[in-house]
């Protein structure tokens, strides 16, 4: 396999056990690049995770490894004997840090590749949505007595949609690749609705909800399933693990998993809210974390999903008004694609928001 970097000065880097055997790409994500290395000593097959950090999005490797190095011994601790499976694990490179730099100035970390799971990227069944929905809710519960304090934040104000909504102006007053003029109805879009990015923060303000543990980037694609059971038992992709607010975690989650289309989907009659996967996510949700959440907490999940979808529709329609320098493009329009499948995925939201809330009121009352 062609590769821009060194695969035997990585390996090099750590202490792998027996040989070399062989290693292939795994991208999923839109920030980082992941690998999987397997090695073979005496017969047994070992398995491992590399993963180049983008050290565009996050700035300190150290800020951020310490983070996922102590909120995953957290969960280990909690999870007991169990928890071979349930986190990652970590390895130490031989400079003692849970990271490596090559040659280029990048920056590399590895953990152990956990077997017999599988990742999704679309939804086909709700049980398998409802068990994603009891991970994520898990995860919430198992880190309410983790010390807020403890954790950097890696990337400042990350769903803090007031400031990504003035980013997006700045962006378009700035228009530095005179992109502006072609997407005149997305920004009309965003104009309509500035009103909503102050809503939960606001409230936050006022401590009518309260700071918590989360994850941030709750994609499907973040949760580990089991083989046999259909159980999410892990949840990766820790590097935004912050102080934050529970309704980011549950909105993030619908607008990713509860949509009928892909988030990169070009034909925007496909993409709307299933209300049937809506319903799976939230029971399962609930179902672990409703006696941690507060009224407020569970009156706003309807509004959350609609705002994490909105924030993110913001922030591709941001990068590709700054030449798509952020997120991973695999053609010109990318961002611009994704931003209006998101778009789209709010309207149908606004059209089937009080069905929301009474699913959501009928689920919390179960
Ligand atoms: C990025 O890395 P990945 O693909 O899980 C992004 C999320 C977005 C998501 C949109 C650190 O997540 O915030 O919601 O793309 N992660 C970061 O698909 O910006
Ligand atoms: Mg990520």
């Amino acid at each position: 396999m062609q590769s821009e970097f060194d695969i035997n000065y990585l390996i090099k880097q750590f202490d792998f056990p027996g040989n070399f055997k062989s290693f292939g790409c795994k991208d999923e994500g839109h920030i980082n690049s992941t690998y999987v290395l397997v090695f073979e000593d005496s017969g047994r097959q070992y398995k491992y995770t590399l993963q180049k950090i983008n050290t565009y999005v996050f700035k300190n490797p150290d800020e951020l490894m310490e983070n996922i190095v102590s909120v995953t011994e957290h969960l280990k601790k909690k999870a007991g004997r169990n928890s071979e499976r349930c986190t990652l694990d970590m390895l130490k490179a031989k400079n003692g840090k849970y990271y490596c730099i090559d040659p280029d100035g990048g920056c590399w970390r590895c953990y152990r590749y956990i077997d017999g799971v599988y990742t999704c990227n679309a939804i086909d069944s709700p049980e398998v949505f409802y068990n994603a929905g009891k991970s994520f809710g898990n995860f919430q519960r198992l880190l309410a007595d983790y010390p807020i304090e403890n954790l950097y934040e890696t990337i400042p104000k990350f769903h803090d949609t007031y400031s990504r909504f003035c980013d997006f102006i700045k962006t378009v007053k700035d228009d530095a690749k005179d992109r502006a003029r072609n997407v005149k109805n997305e920004i009309d879009f965003v104009m309509k609705r500035r009103e909503d990015t102050k809503v939960l923060l606001d409230m936050l303000k006022n401590n009518e909800l309260p700071l918590r543990v989360t994850h941030n980037d709750t994609k499907l694609n973040n949760i580990l399933f089991d083989n046999d059971t259909n159980e999410g038992i892990c949840i990766i992709d820790l590097d935004t693990v912050m102080p934050g607010l529970s309704l980011y975690d549950f909105g993030d989650s619908i607008r990713f998993g509860a949509n009928t289309a892909s988030e990169d989907e070009k034909d925007l009659s496909k993409v709307n809210l299933s209300l049937e996967l809506y319903e799976a996510y939230t029971k399962g949700y609930l179902s672990a974390a409703r006696d941690s959440l507060t009224e407020n907490e569970i009156a706003y999940l309807p509004f959350s999903a609609k705002l994490m979808t909105f924030e993110c529709g913001m922030r591709f329609l941001t990068d590709y008004l700054n030449g798509d320098v952020y997120f991973k493009t695999e053609y010109p329009e990318h961002n611009l694609v994704r931003c209006r499948t998101q778009f789209k995925l709010v309207a149908d939201m606004e059209n089937k928001f009080e069905k929301m809330e009474k699913i959501t009121a009928d689920a919390a009352a179960i």
